[in-house]
C-alpha cells in the first residue's frame, strides 16, 4: 500500500505521502483501491443473480473497500506513519445519494453479503444525480436542495456498454456505469447504475425544481421525484422502465455471451425484483423475447415466471403501487398488450377480483403482477410475512402457498461494526477470537463473559468513547452541545407517522414538563432524532417542524437544558448513521405494530450494544425472542389489535385525547402558547388537529405505555452492571441479523447460485 501510495501521488500529483492534501491523498486511495479492486476475481458461476432495485443506498465506499480488501489496517498505518488520519481522509468523500431509507440500505448491505459469499451476482440500477435530496433546517423547517455526489473522483467507472430504450415518442440511448462490490476476502460483484448522457443538472432552480416533461434532461436526476400530479408520475415510469429494460437487455446479452439457449434461461439466471418498482422487468422480458427472440407467448411468460422473484418490503396501501393504464399507454404503450394477456390469464383461472391485475378503475397493480408471474415472494421479517399471508396478501397465498417464504432481513458487519465501532470490534476479536466477522453466530461466545465486572467495564467505556466521538461530531457540523455523561437516546429513521416520531415528541413534552414542574431526572438525557420527509409529505414536515421547535425551547430553557437535550440531526445518511449508532444507548423503534416491514436500524443498533425500546412490530419481534424480556423494554398494543382496530374501524383518537387528562395536555402543548411564539402556527395547528381528529397511526393508543417503559429504562440505566450486561447480551445476539445470515437463506431457498 505504501508503494502503491507513492507511485500513484507522484505520477498523478509529484508528491509524497508526507506532503499531500487530503483531496490528493483520497483521489491516491481511490486510484489504488479501484486498481486492486480490476485485480480481483470476479465471483462466477452456472446461475447468476441480478439484483434489481430503484435504490442502493451504499454510502461511502472508502474505508468500506479498503475493509473488505483485507487492507484497511495497513493503510491507516501508512498513513499514520506520514501524518495523516484515514477517518480526516473519508470526510473527503461524497457520499452517494442512491437510495431513501431501509430498503436500499438493505439492497447494499445484500450486495456486500452476496460478494462476500462468493456468489455470482450483481446489482442493477439508476445512477441519480442529485440523488435524494440535500436537507436543510431553517425557521425550524426543512427545506429540500439537490445533492449532487458525482466528481471526477468517484468509484463509477463508465463501460462503453449502451443499450437502445424505446419509450412511446423517442428512443433513449443509456450508458452502463459500473462501481466494483468486493466480498470480504472473497471475489468481486458490480453493481451497474444506469444513465443517460443528455441528463442536464442546470436546468434544477429553487431547490430541487425542474422540468418534469424534459424526460431526456431529467431522467436520472433525482431518486423518487415528487409524484404528487401527472408529470411526476409519468416521470416515475420513464424511469422504472429506463430502469428494467436496461436491465433486461443486459441479463439477455451475458446470457447469450455466456451461451445460454435463452429457453432454459431460468437455469441460469434468476432477477430478485426488490420491491414493485422494478416490477415491468417481468412484461419487458416478455415483449422482448416474444419480438425479438422467437419465442411464442406461453414459452416466454413460462420461462420469466421461472425466472423472477419478488421481495414485499411494506404493507402500506399507499406504498404498493398501482400505475393507471392511462399513463402506461402515454410511456411505454408496448407493454400494455402483454400487461393485459396477463391479466386475461388470471381472469381466466382465478374467479376473484382481489388478485386480478387491472382493477375496476383501470390500474396495474404491480405487485399482482410480480405475485402471479414470479416463482418466489418473501416478506422481510417473521411476522411482516405471517401478515401478508394472513391478510393483506391473503388471497395470493391461497392460491400459491408453496411460493411464499420469510427471509428476516439483516445488516452487513463488515459496515456496522468494523466500519463503524473499530473500538468495539477490536475489543470482541481479543475476548472471542476472528472467526465471528466471518461467521456470525460467534458472537454468542461473549455470553460467557456477562458476569464479567472487567469486560462489562470495558463495555461500558467504549460506549463512552462513541458518545465523546458524537458529542465532538455535532459540536464541529451543527454547533450543538450535548453532555457525553447523559443518556443518548436515538431514534433515526425516515419520518413518517407510522414510525412515530410524534410520539417520541410526546415523551420530549412530558418530559421537558417534569422538569419544570420540579421532578428532576437522576441523569441528563439527549433525545436525538434524524430524518427526511418526502418533500410533498405535510404531515410529516409538520413533525420535523414540532421536533425542531420543541429543540429550540429546551435547549435554550435554563431550567431545563441541564437535564435534557433535543438534538435534530441535519441531513441523515449512511454517514451519519455511521456516527450515531455506536452512540446510543435507547435504541427507540416505536412503530405501530403491524406497520414497520423489517427495520434494519434496530439490528444496527443491537450490535453496537443499544438497547431497544420498541413495540412488537417487524424483526423487534425477532430481537425480543433472542434476547429475551430482560434485555429489551416492549411496550404498546400487539399488531392483531391493531388489525382488528382497523378492521372494525373502532379506533378514536379524539375520544382518547378527551378522556384522559394527561394525553390531553400533552397535545395541547402543541398548539401553546410557548410553541407558538417559536413555530408556525399553520403547521402546529394542522399537526395537533391530525393527531386528535384522526390519528391514523393510533399515537395516543400507545403514549401512555411508552412514556411508563421510557422511564423505566431510564431508571434502570442507573444500575450500571445490570445495563451493561443487557448491552453485552445484545450485542451477542446479534449474529442472527448478519446479512450473511439472510443471504445464504436467500440463496438456499429462491435462488439457487
Ligand atoms: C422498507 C420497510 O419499511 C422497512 O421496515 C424494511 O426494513 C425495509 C427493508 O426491507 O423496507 N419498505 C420500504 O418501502 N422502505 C423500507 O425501508
Amino acid at each position: 500500500m505504501e508503494q502503491a501510495l507513492q507511485r500513484v501521488l507522484q505520477e498523478k500529483f509529484q508528491k509524497d505521502i508526507k506532503d499531500a492534501t487530503k483531496e490528493e491523498i483520497y483521489t491516491a486511495l481511490l486510484f489504488v483501491t479501484k486498481e486492486k479492486m480490476q485485480g480481483m476475481k470476479a465471483n462466477t458461476g452456472d446461475r447468476k443473480l441480478y439484483y434489481i432495485s430503484a435504490e442502493f443506498l451504499i454510502g461511502k465506499l472508502l474505508s468500506n473497500n479498503l475493509i473488505n480488501l483485507g487492507v484497511f489496517e495497513e493503510t491507516r498505518e501508512v498513513l499514520k506513519k506520514y501524518g495523516h488520519d484515514l477517518t480526516q481522509i473519508e470526510e473527503v468523500e461524497l457520499e452517494p445519494s442512491l437510495g431513501n431509507g431501509g430498503l436500499g440500505r438493505l439492497a447494499a448491505c445484500f450486495l456486500d453479503s452476496i460478494a462476500t459469499l462468493g456468489l455470482a451476482g450483481d446489482g442493477v440500477g439508476l445512477n441519480y444525480h442529485d440523488g435524494l435530496f440535500l436537507q436543510k433546517f431553517a425557521d425550524n423547517k426543512q427545506w429540500e436542495d439537490k445533492n449532487p455526489w458525482i466528481t471526477d473522483n468517484t468509484w463509477l467507472t463508465k463501460t462503453d456498454c449502451h443499450f437502445e430504450v424505446p419509450f412511446k415518442d423517442f428512443t433513449l440511448t443509456s450508458t452502463m456505469y459500473d462501481i466494483d462490490v468486493p466480498g470480504y476476502k472473497s471475489g468481486c460483484n458490480k453493481l451497474h447504475l444506469f444513465d443517460l448522457d443528455s441528463v442536464d443538472e442546470s436546468i434544477i432552480h429553487d431547490g430541487i425544481q425542474f422540468d418534469k416533461s424534459d424526460i431526456q434532461k431529467n431522467l436520472t436526476l433525482f431518486l423518487y421525484p415528487d409524484d404528487s400530479d401527472e408529470a411526476g408520475q409519468l416521470l416515475r415510469i420513464y424511469q422504472q422502465y429506463f430502469m428494467v429494460s436496461n436491465a433486461a437487455q443486459l441479463i439477455l446479452k451475458e446470457a447469450q455471451e455466456r451461451g445460454v439457449d435463452l429457453y432454459h434461461l431460468h437455469e441460469h439466471v434468476c432477477i430478485q425484483i426488490n420491491d414493485t418498482h422494478p416490477t415491468m422487468v417481468i412484461p419487458e422480458l416478455i415483449r422482448i423475447l416474444t419480438t425479438q427472440k422467437g419465442f411464442n407467448m406461453d414459452t416466454a411468460i413460462d420461462v420469466v415466471r421461472k425466472t423472477c422473484a419478488y421481495t414485499n418490503h411494506t404493507i402500506l396501501a399507499e406504498a404498493l403501487e398501482k400505475w393507471p393504464i392511462a399513463y402506461l399507454e402515454k410511456v411505454v404503450p408496448q407493454l400494455m398488450p402483454i400487461i393485459r394477456e396477463l391479466d386475461a390469464r388470471v381472469r381466466r383461472d382465478f374467479h376473484d377480483e382481489r388478485v386480478y391485475i387491472i382493477d375496476k378503475m383501470d390500474r396495474v397493480h404491480m405487485a399482482h403482477i410480480d405475485i402471479h408471474y414470479g416463482y418466489a415472494v418473501n416478506g422481510v421479517a417473521a411476522l411482516h410475512t405471517e401478515i401478508l399471508k394472513e391478510s393483506e396478501l391473503k388471497p395470493f397465498y391461497d392460491i400459491y402457498p408453496e411460493k411464499f417464504n420469510n427471509k428476516t432481513n439483516g445488516i452487513t458487519f463488515r459496515r456496522w461494526l468494523l466500519h463503524c465501532n473499530h473500538e468495539l470490534a477490536d475489543y470482541l476479536k481479543e475476548l472471542i477470537g476472528e472467526e465471528y466477522v466471518e461467521d456470525a453466530s460467534q458472537l454468542e461466545k461473549l455470553l460467557a463473559y456477562k458476569d464479567d465486572e472487567k469486560v462489562l467495564q470495558r463495555l461500558r467505556e467504549i460506549k463512552k468513547d462513541a458518545k465523546v466521538e458524537l458529542k465532538n461530531y455535532l459540536k464541529m457540523t451543527q454547533d450543538v452541545d450535548v453532555d457525553e455523561n447523559s443518556i443518548f437516546d436515538i431514534q433515526i429513521k425516515r419520518l413518517h407517522e407510522y414510525k412515530r416520531q410524534q410520539m417520541n415528541a410526546l415523551y420530549a413534552i412530558y418530559k421537558y414538563k417534569e422538569i419544570k414542574k420540579g421532578n428532576l431526572p437522576a441523569r441528563p438525557i439527549t433525545m436525538i432524532f434524524g430524518a427526511k420527509a418526502a418533500p410533498a409529505y405535510t404531515i410529516a414536515k409538520d413533525i420535523i417542524h414540532l421536533i425542531l421547535c420543541l429543540q429550540q425551547l429546551v435547549n435554550n430553557d435554563p431550567d431545563v437544558n441541564k437535564y435534557m437535550r433535543i438534538v435534530m440531526v441535519e441531513n441523515y445518511n449512511v454517514t451519519k448513521a455511521e456516527k450515531l449508532i455506536p452512540a446510543c444507548d435507547i435504541s427507540e423503534q416505536i412503530s405501530l405494530a403491524s406497520k414497520e416491514a423489517s427495520g434494519t436500524g434496530n439490528m444496527k443498533f443491537m450490535l453496537n450494544g443499544a438497547v431497544t425500546l420498541g413495540t412488537e412490530d417487524g424483526a423487534n419481534v425477532e430481537i425480543h425472542q433472542l434476547v429475551g424480556d430482560d434485555n429489551i423494554y416492549i411496550f404498546g398494543e400487539k399488531s392483531e389489535k391493531v388489525i382488528q382496530l382497523y378492521a372494525d374501524s373502532a379506533y378514536n383518537s379524539r375520544a382518547i385525547y378527551e378522556s384522559d387528562p394527561q394525553i390531553e395536555e400533552l397535545v395541547d402543548f402543541i398548539i401553546s402558547k410557548e410553541m407558538i411564539m417559536i413555530g408556525d402556527p399553520v403547521n402546529l395547528g394542522r399537526l395537533y388537529k391530525e393527531i386528535v381528529g384522526k390519528d391514523w397511526f393510533m399515537t395516543l393508543l400507545d403514549v401512555k405505555d411508552y412514556i411508563r417503559t421510557k422511564e423505566q429504562m431510564l431508571a434502570d440505566y442507573e444500575d450500571e452492571k445490570a445495563w451493561a450486561k443487557k448491552m453485552l447480551v445484545n450485542i451477542a445476539k446479534a449474529g442472527f441479523f448478519s446479512s450473511d445470515r439472510t443471504i445464504a437463506e436467500y440463496n438456499r431457498d429462491i435462488w439457487h447460485l
